[in-house]
């Protein structure tokens, strides 16, 4: 597996969190970690000279959307994802499994792949397994997903048993087709829902074919937190300890220290943007929605306990001033502020894993918040 590697650096005493280090062709990650995502080539209203003053060291990208547009084919002929979007550090694309059950129009699924329209121009296309590893490779991620099916919250027993068996089908012709295992880490994906059977014979089987790391789908659906983090305990058990784990599609705070002192190494999410770009900050006493008129006289940083150039150089009044005015400044803003929230938040965590402190750690950090523990 040429230039990737995982190394284990310390488990923690009290809990299942660990302290690694991901090597890649483009850099080493320290782990746990929260990757920003940048669906469509970018890390909405930030350029990567931003991000890497706050120190983002990874981000997610995503095949579906690049696939429809501008095509893999052109960032191939640019030489690639980290050229074209001018990003040196690691990357990790998303297979396309997830968006297109998620976005496209008109699925069908059968066990060569999925039929489903374009949701930009209702355009007719295909993706399978081999399908998704020709564009991953084309994209030239660091780290590359499989290609799965994440089953919809609810589904039956039946329903999530079948799909789950075709995702392993899937994973064995993604690492069939894959051309670059060299240049490209391809991380299995575990699914099955929320039933325990399903999930432990998922498991199994997906650590058999011995990818360089795994990731937990089919969670964040809408299922009650306990269930999830249940199922996070569960899978855990089989996943190797020398190889990373990544939990897909989640990112709020509370989970990004749940999933930690559970042994998940990686987190993604759209949420911390997206809110941003809404007028919703994360700060250390939880969430604020900075156009509230509470704020119209507020002279403070967003977070005080923040350091971050938002907050040591601009005040609440004026960035839900710039919301209230339209201004694309309020959504870079507070797009800044919230990725450097949880950059911070994952050190943090690092720190107390090194200490050993991390239950301590949650207990300060949710009664701040305002979590229930
Ligand atoms: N599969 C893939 N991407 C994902 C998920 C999944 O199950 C999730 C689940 N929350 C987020 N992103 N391929
Ligand atoms: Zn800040």
């Amino acid at each position: 597996m040429g230039q990737f590697r995982y190394e284990l650096i310390k488990e923690e005493k009290n809990t299942r969190a660990r302290l690694g280090r991901i090597y890649t062709p483009h850099g080493v990650i320290e782990t746990p970690i929260f990757m920003p995502v940048g669906t469509q080539a970018t890390v909405k209203a930030m350029t990567p000279e931003e991000l890497k003053d706050i120190g983002a060291q990874i981000i997610l990208s995503n095949t579906y959307h690049l696939y429809l547009r501008p095509g893999h084919n052109i960032v191939k002929k640019a030489g690639g994802l980290h050229n074209f979007m001018h990003w040196d550090r690691p990357i990790l694309t998303d297979s396309g499994g997830y968006q297109v059950f998620s976005l496209s129009d008109l699925r069908e699924i059968n066990e060569e792949g999925v039929y489903f329209k374009s949701h930009l121009d209702g355009s007719r296309h295909f993706i399978g397994p081999e399908k998704a590893m020709e564009i991953e490779n084309a994209l030239g991620a660091d780290i590359i997903m499989c290609f799965d099916e994440c089953a919809p919250y609810p589904s039956e027993w039946e329903y999530v048993k079948r799909s789950s068996d075709m995702t392993i089908k899937w994973a064995q012709r993604c690492k069939k087709a894959h051309n670059r295992p060299d240049e490209q880490a391809l991380f299995g994906i575990l699914q099955g829902g929320i039933y325990e059977d399903i999930r432990t014979e998922n498991a199994k089987r997906m650590v058999d074919m011995d990818f360089p790391g795994y990731s937990i789908g089919g969670l964040s659906v809408g299922e009650p937190k306990n269930i999830m983090l249940d199922i996070i305990e569960l899978v855990e058990e089989y996943m190797p300890k020398d190889k990373p784990r990544y939990l897909m599609g989640v990112g709020s705070p509370d989970l990004l220290i749940e999933g930690s002192i559970r042994g998940v190494d990686m987190f993604d999410c759209v949420l911390p943007t997206r809110i941003a770009r809404n007028g919703t900050v994360m700060t250390s006493h939880g969430k604020l929605v900075i156009r509230n008129a509470q704020y119209a006289e507020d002279f403070t940083p967003l977070d005080d306990e923040c350091d971050c150039y938002v907050c040591k150089n601009y005040t609440r009044a004026y960035i839900r001033h710039l919301f209230k005015a339209g201004e694309i400044l309020a959504a870079r803003l507070a797009t800044y502020h919230n990725i450097y929230f949880l950059i911070r938040l994952m050190e943090r965590i690092r720190e107390a894993i090194k200490n050993d402190s991390l239950l301590d750690f949650r207990k300060e950090f949710f009664a701040k918040y305002g979590y229930e523990l």
